[in-house]
């Protein structure tokens, strides 16, 4: 969902972004206020239950520039996020993600870093995660 030019590629797709629903766009003044930095587009991921996960990745496409922020908003069930060093996995660390919640990741994060949302046994509520960042329209 986004600004009409926030296009972007993604193994090999092109994705046209739906337009923004009020109720998102309503909140973007709070979340660049908070984040110090614009948005133009917003992904949603929706996990049923704790069996729906995400893999380890950055978000590195070359439509987010060198260095993005990215506001990441939770809604619904509490689940784990995992972050670790690409150069060495065995450094990480987890926090949990709460309802209501904002992660914001800057600066080096998407080069240095990968993160994960894993399985969670016995969470049966549904999580919705809005990611909001910058694309720089694909040409
Ligand atoms: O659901 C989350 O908290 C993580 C989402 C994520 O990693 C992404 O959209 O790139």
């Amino acid at each position: 969902m986004g600004d009409p030019k926030a296009r972007y590629r993604y193994s090999g797709a092109l994705f046209e972004p739906e337009p923004w629903h009020p109720a998102i766009e309503a909140l973007l003044p709070r979340l660049e206020a908070a984040c110090g930095a614009r948005f133009n587009s917003v992904l949603l991921n929706r996990y049923r239950d704790g069996g729906d996960s995400m893999g380890w990745h950055s978000d590195d496409e070359p439509e987010l520039g060198t260095d993005p922020v990215i506001a990441s908003l939770s809604l619904g069930a509490e689940r784990r996020f995992l972050l670790r060093m690409r150069a060495d996995h065995a450094v990480k660390m987890e926090c949990r993600l709460a309802d209501g919640d904002l992660l914001v990741m800057r600066g080096d994060c998407q080069r240095v870093a990968q993160h994960a949302l894993p399985k969670m046994a016995g969470v049966k509520a549904e999580r919705i995660n809005l990611t909001f960042r910058w694309v720089m329209p694909a040409r």
